[in-house]
């Protein structure tokens, strides 16, 4: 039957695992799966996997304008030196078994791009040498390396449809829930999504699952408001589906009060790595004042990680805003002194290439920025931008560390039960250590993530997303190989299923005729103005912008009464078409995503980090209460969160940081 609005058709399918996404984790897995397959089939076990993506993985997910530079590339460096950065970044507080996995497989994933074609800069006399023989990039930090990047995303993924065949992949399709077992609630056995071109609802069942739909953008109120509307830093279509279908399935989240608040070049959201790293620009005050120099002193406040080398991107933020509270600002990044320092030593001919490099940073990557250069008459070399600290981004993959609570590898010091101090106080269901036997399985049974989805990790980025998602692909293969003879059964209905996916449509369709004002309506609400209300209360409750990042428990509490409200209004929201349904059910994982953001935040009774977030009520960071994790469980029946602490360990010794 050829479904119509409001009566799709139903497909149903049955695989052995699904990948849902198709961003940078999903591409790893895609490419990844391949040799693991074959291996199984040697074995007699012919496994079907499918992919799906909400759109066309050629432009999805995070790296769709492409980027300017890969921020992991460990070459020459010790994973363990990798996994220090990670922690001190993060404040102290990440996995390091899981940073250290990352970093001794990344760079095999940079060696394959430059092999499909993405070019890496070179070192002179390097030129046309690829990183595997030898050749030398250039490096901007430490651990980043340039690149010409326009179409990174474009290699990225046609490499992944390559090697999955295009058959083996569904493109514009919106999964909106993963569906329990019917026998064993800590498993998963299916997803249910529809497509945002056809009216058809997809229900898959399956042994194992990839969830990497990327981060979570736009709980907060944009700074970008009026004709700005719509631009943000991270991707505005990484709308929380990871966190919040991982919490409905049951699984364990890690570190969800974290947040990133990138420091970015005003109102065109412009990352600033290459002017810090490559182009060895400062940051200044209004009166030209470097404020990492003149704040220095705020650093002592946070021993150890104020004392460490490059102090964390917290606390960077937190420098700057001193600036800003007290009427220091506007904020500049000090192009102008950056770029005639290096012309010096320069020739005419490299002061042009200097120049264009400078505006490629941005047309790679973030060209909107380059929009707002032209549209104010900013030439980088003759006048300052300025810089802002945006809205709060959720994710897990650049410098944030939130996301879900993930198996380690088995062979790097996972602390046994007896590690944990509150071992014994945590919820039964959960595995003691940092291994249960799968590399990136969830605390729910064939559950996998990666990327964005992989909690108290951190500064992945896109490289380190993609060989996350090849490592989760080994791991699913294995789990369907040990659980071939399990047949899943899902817990639903499926008519209970769409159903509820119907819901928003039904409310339209049987109220549109109440009012001639299609928006305005007493029987719904519109995904958009139900997206403004969230941002509204997220932003003046659960430190947004509009507070200077600074909440208290009493505001939480306000934040908590609202968010329930918003909760009950959000089942009237309207899907008057699929566009709109797929923005109603993007909004369904952002209110989720926000309330354990918002849970997490009022459970951490500390600032763990001060310019990301400040709660002004214990607004220091507390090392003996609460150097700890902090995971959550949501239960779908009751609608509740449980919050925890688990014990954290340092298995990379972190003294070298601070000497
Ligand atoms: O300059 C569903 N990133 C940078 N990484 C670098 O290596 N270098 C940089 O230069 C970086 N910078 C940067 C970066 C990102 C952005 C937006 C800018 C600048 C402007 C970070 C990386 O891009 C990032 O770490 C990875 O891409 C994360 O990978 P992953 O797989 O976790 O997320 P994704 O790529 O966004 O993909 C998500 C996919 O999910 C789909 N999807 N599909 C089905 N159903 C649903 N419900 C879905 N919801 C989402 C999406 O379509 C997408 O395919 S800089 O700032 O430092
Ligand atoms: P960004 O453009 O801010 O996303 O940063 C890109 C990369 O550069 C990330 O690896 C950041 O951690 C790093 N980075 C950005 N600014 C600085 C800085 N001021 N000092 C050290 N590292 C930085």
């Amino acid at each position: 039957m050829a479904g119509e609005f409001g009566n799709p058709e139903i497909v149903e399918e049955e695989v052995d695992i699904l990948i849902i996404g198709g961003g940078m984790g999903a591409c790893g897995a895609a490419y990844e799966i391949g040799p693991w397959l074959d291996q199984a089939k040697k074995q007699g076990y012919d496994l079907k996997v499918k992919l799906v993506d909400k759109a066309a993985m050629d432009r999805s997910g995070a790296v769709a304008q492409g980027l300017s530079a890969i921020n992991t590339y460990l070459g020459e460096n010790d994973p363990a030196d990798y996994a220090r950065m990670v922690s001190n970044d993060l404040m102290g507080i990440t996995r390091d078994d899981l940073a250290y996995d990352l970093g001794r497989h990344v760079d095999d994933s940079v060696h394959l791009f430059e092999e499909w074609g993405l070019p890496i800069w070179k070192q002179p006399g390097d030129e046309g040498k690829n990183l595997v023989d030898g050749g030398k990039p250039v490096r901007s930090g430490k651990w980043q390396i340039m690149i010409n990047g326009e179409s990174y995303k474009w290699i990225v993924a046609e490499a992944a449809k390559k090697a999955l065949g295009t058959d083996r992949i569904q493109e514009r399709v919106f999964i909106v829930k993963l569906v329990n077992d019917k026998t064993d609630k800590n498993r998963i056995a299916g997803a249910i999504g529809f497509s945002v071109r056809e009216h058809k609802v997809f229900v898959y069942k399956f042994k194992a699952c990839l969830l990497v739909a990327g981060g979570c953008v736009n709980i907060f109120r944009p700074r970008s408001v009026g004709e700005g509307t719509g631009r943000a830093w991270y991707p505005v279509w990484n709308a929380g589906s990871t966190y919040a279908m991982a919490a409905e399935a049951g699984a364990e989240l890690t570190m969800m009060e974290n947040r990133f608040v990138p420091a970015r070049f005003k109102d065109g959201y412009g990352p600033v790595g290459a002017w810090f790293l490559l182009f060895k620009a400062k940051a200044t005050n209004a009166f030209g004042e470097v404020y990492m120099d003149t704040n220095k002193e705020l650093l002592n406040d946070y021993p150890p990680y104020g004392q460490a080398a490059v102090p964390a991107s917290c606390l960077r933020n937190h420098l700057m805003m001193k600036e800003m509270r007290e009427g220091r600002g506007p904020i500049y990044m000090d192009t102008v002194s950056a770029l005639g320092k290096l012309a010096e030593t320069m020739t005419p001919k490299e002061i042009k290439h200097l120049e264009a490099e400078a505006w490629e940073d941005f047309l790679d990557m973030c060209i909107g920025q380059a929009g707002v250069w032209a549209g104010e008459n900013i030439e980088p070399e003759k006048k300052n931008s300025e810089l802002m600290p945006t809205e709060p981004y959720l994710l897990g993959s650049h410098s944030g560390c939130c996301g879900i609570w993930v198996s380690g590898p088995t062979d790097i010091g996972a602390p046994t039960s007896e590690d944990h101090a509150d071992a014994g106080k945590i919820p039964s269901h959960l595995p003691s250590g940092w291994n249960w036997g799968y590399r990136s399985m969830t605390t729910i049974k064939g559950l996998f993530t990666a990327a964005d989805g992989v909690g108290a990790s951190g500064h992945k980025f896109s490289s380190g997303s993609h060989a996350e998602g090849r490592l989760a692909a080994k791991a699913m293969v294995k789990f369907c190989m040990d659980h071939k003879d399990h047949k899943p059964e899902l817990a639903d209905s499926v008519a209970d299923l769409v159903d509820a996916i119907y819901r928003p449509v039904r409310n339209f369709l049987e109220n549109k005729d109440y009012s001639t004002a299609i928006d305005v309506n007493p029987h719904y609400i519109t995904p958009k103005m139900l997206q403004f209300r969230l941002q509204k209360l997220m932003d003046e409750y659960v430190a947004g912008v509009s507070t200077m990042y600074q909440t208290n428990a009493k505001m939480l509490e306000v934040a908590d009464m609202k968010l329930e409200m918003l909760k009950e209004d959000a089942l009237k929201m309207r899907a008057k078409d699929l566009h709109e349904l797929l923005r109603a059910w993007e909004n369904y994982h952002r209110i989720l995503t926000a309330e354990a953001h918002m849970k997490h935040i009022q459970f951490r009774e500390e600032s763990r980090y001060p310019g990301f977030y400040y709660r002004m009520d214990y607004n220091f960071v507390d090392e003996k209460n609460w150097k700890c994790f902090v995971n959550s469980v949501y239960d779908k029946e009751s609608k509740t969160w449980n919050c925890f602490k688990r014990a954290h360990v340092d298995i990379v010794d972190k003294a070298k940081l601070f000497k």
